[in-house]
């Protein structure tokens, strides 16, 4: 997959892109990922990227017009899904970033200050949000997009069984897991994990992921049986 990011900080992806699982994944040619600079675009001499919005208020507004001529010059003529990190969007699912993996073609636009110019919609096929809560820019949110939907891509992890069994594969959050020592400081592991009996653990483990989720996140068990496969 090939994911472009147009930020006004394209500093702050070097770190997370270039270490661990993604930059394995980029280095295997799994992923390749690509940062703009916006303001590289803007069209006036003071490469202003800003401007005071209409109608007054507090705060600047990012412009359309470097916006949009850095999507126009990154896309060229190859399709690709775009996407505008933004508190005003979708919430952000392990089942949208399933279906997102499967994309040829990624761009992520981040917004900064107050926002985008509203005009910049019509350049953009879809917005997520990661969470009801704002923050000062959306570099943040477009690295956990990437590194949320990269895991889903053939090959990026180790091994193939993990996003299966973890929280929110099925619609629920995962069961307790341990490792040895089978007594740490009096803390003993259960039983039913140390006699192998295969049967008995996957129904163990479906009931505590069961109870966990009803504790933890209750109104998850409304939409349990709904997600893919
Ligand atoms: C995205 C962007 C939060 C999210 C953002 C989120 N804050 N919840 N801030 O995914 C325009 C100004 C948006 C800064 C940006």
């Amino acid at each position: 997959m090939k994911i472009d990011i147009l930020t006004l900080f394209p500093e702050m992806f070097t770190g997370v892109f270039g270490s661990s699982m993604l930059g394995r994944a980029q280095a295997n040619g799994l992923l390749e990922i690509h940062t703009h600079n916006i303001r590289d675009y803007a069209d006036n001499k003071h490469r202003k990227t800003d401007d005071y919005p209409f109608g007054g208020g507090a705060g600047m507004v990012m412009m359309a017009q470097p916006i949009f001529d850095c999507m126009e010059a990154v896309q060229g003529d190859a399709p690709a899904h775009r996407i505008l990190l933004t508190p005003r969007g979708q919430l952000l699912t392990a089942k949208r970033a399933q279906e997102l993996a499967k994309e040829e073609r990624l761009i992520l636009l981040c917004g900064h200050y107050e926002g985008v110019d509203e005009r910049v919609n019509t350049i953009i096929d879809e917005e997520l949000s990661i969470g009801d809560y704002v923050l000062t820019g959306g570099e943040l949110p477009a690295m956990v997009l990437v590194d949320c939907l990269s895991r889903f891509i053939p090959g990026v992890l180790g091994s193939e069984e993990s996003v299966l069994d973890e929280s929110h594969a099925d619609g629920l959050l995962e069961y307790p897991q341990y490792t040895r020592p089978a007594d740490f400081r009096g803390m003993i592991v259960p039983e039913i994990l140390q006699n192998g009996h295969h049967a008995k653990i996957q129904k163990w483990r479906h009931e505590q992921a069961l109870l966990k989720t009803k504790q933890m996140r209750p109104i998850l068990l409304g939409h349990f049986g709904k997600f893919q496969k």
